[in-house]
């Protein structure tokens, strides 16, 4: 049964009103249906609910007891980003990053890497470089730590704040921006290559209100990547919130949109300044937008106490300096109960075929089907001997290919067959690459076959 949240809020008083008159035995029946946890309520429309977490803090129980119950997914506030993990050029360093990420995943949790390439937080040594040099130096960062967290990561933040603030819609200056404006989609090529497996995000703030230059921008460059097979899953938007940037009111508006592209959508910092019930209110509205949007896979907020905010004055989380819940945690908690359409589903099935020489190749497809829409992403493995080229065919009988990426295709429905490009013909003995489409109507019974050629 889904709950509203305001039966959900009413749950202590019917329960308090029945003990007394029929006995305890009615309190559990009336909140059985009601998780208790942040992390368990968004579970029940198959979402996460995540934090951000700093290694310096894990030493301190209330905080670890905290993030144990009530969260699922992590972000390093600061442990991953690339003068932590590269302090000096080509000595990396993961020992911090190592404690949030080891600790996250004794306890069963996700991780959210953050992030690996940014304007901001550079290490010394990356801040003084340009051209070619800098270009080189920033992929090679991201295959590194994307190779090392290999298999550890949910979605990595790939490329953190590239656009401008303001009216122009345009890219921020930096010096990564001054290498070419290709640098986003070569970070996130170099992403992939390293860590097949991860959800790979553009992560930015003040992209929240659709009308702004801002959103627009992050949204055409998405658009763009998606027509362009520029690989890409996820937009991450940060949502730090105060009066001077209050919740718009098209937010869900903008959540939608992005996820029209044929990407997930992820609230990734959430923090939002105040107290009381407006603050409650506007935690609460945003946890309805993105349940309300069903490529809206997951919330993150940016700390756990009011204390441990990079904006400790405005008291923007979930929970006071002593470890307690506020009045937001309850809004968010309701809101969560009272779910919303879950996100995609998945499904895999695979095929082998035996092409030419002795190895062949084998595809599988993972498919995210929602309600009028998939988007479906095939890894072709070599077999015994390497890959000089492969061709899938795949079978949609109930659906239309609006767009594609990493492959040639001769069609948009029914039989349809996919081509290596010329990035991706190679692939050594046993392993991947991948490609992908997304289209309206049904994914369903693609039944790839790869033949090697
Ligand atoms: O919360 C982080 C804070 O501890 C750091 O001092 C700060 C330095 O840039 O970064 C904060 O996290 C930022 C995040 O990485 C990207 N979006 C904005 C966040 C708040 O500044």
């Amino acid at each position: 049964m889904k709950l509203t949240s305001r039966s959900v809020s009413l749950i202590p008083l019917v329960a308090t009103v029945s003990a007394a008159v029929l006995g305890a035995s009615l309190i559990v029946t009336a909140t059985a249906n009601a998780a208790t946890t942040l992390g368990a309520a968004a579970a029940q429309s198959g979402r996460y609910f995540g934090t951000a977490v700093a290694a310096n803090k894990l030493g301190d129980s209330t905080y670890t007891g905290i993030l144990n119950r009530e969260f699922d997914m992590v972000t390093a506030e600061n442990e991953m980003k690339m003068d932590a993990t590269e302090p000096n050029q080509n000595q990396f360093s993961y020992g911090n990053a190592d404690r949030i990420v080891n600790q996250a995943r004794n306890q069963g949790k996700r991780v959210r890497g953050h992030a690996l390439a940014w304007h901001s937080q550079q290490p010394g040594w990356m801040q003084n470089m340009s051209g070619t040099a800098l270009r080189n130096a920033m992929l090679n960062h991201v295959t590194q730590v994307a190779t090392y967290y290999r298999g550890k990561i949910y979605a990595w933040d790939v490329v953190n704040e590239a656009f401008a603030d303001g009216s122009g819609g345009g890219r921020r200056d930096s010096n990564l921006q001054r290498t070419g404006n290709d640098w986003i989609e070569a970070a996130f090529r170099a992403a992939r290559a390293a860590d097949p497996g991860a959800k790979l995000c553009y992560n930015d703030y003040n992209t929240d209100d659709w009308s702004h230059a801002k959103t627009q921008a992050v949204y055409r460059m998405v658009q763009d990547f998606k027509s362009r097979g520029v690989p890409i899953d996820c937009v991450g938007l940060q949502s730090h919130f105060n009066s001077n940037s209050p919740v718009p009111s098209n937010y869900q508006t903008t959540l939608q949109n992005f996820a029209n592209l044929g990407v997930d959508v992820q609230i990734t910092e959430l923090d939002i300044e105040g107290s009381g019930s407006t603050q409650a209110q506007n935690y609460q509205r945003v946890t309805q937008a993105c349940l309300a949007v069903a490529r809206c896979t997951g919330i993150t907020v940016w700390g756990i106490r009011d204390t441990d905010s990079w904006r400790a004055s405005g008291t923007p989380l979930l929970f006071d300096g002593s470890g307690a819940k506020k009045a937001a945690y309850n809004s968010v908690l309701d809101a969560l109960n009272a779910g919303g359409p879950g996100p995609t589903t998945t499904t895999t099935t695979t095929t082998t075929s035996n092409g030419p020489g002795p190895g062949g190749c084998t595809a599988s497809v993972s498919l995210n089907q929602w309600n009028g829409g998939f988007v479906a992403t095939v890894k072709v493995t070599a077999g015994s001997s390497a890959l000089r080229g492969w061709s899938v065919a795949t079978t949609l009988s109930n659906g239309t290919v609006t767009g594609s990426w990493s492959a040639n295709r001769s069609g948009t429905s029914g039989a349809i067959t996919w081509s290596n490009v010329d990035y991706n013909a190679n692939v050594p003995a046993g392993q991947s690459t991948e490609f992908g489409f997304q289209g309206n109507g049904s994914g369903a019974g693609l039944n790839p076959a790869c033949t090697a050629s």
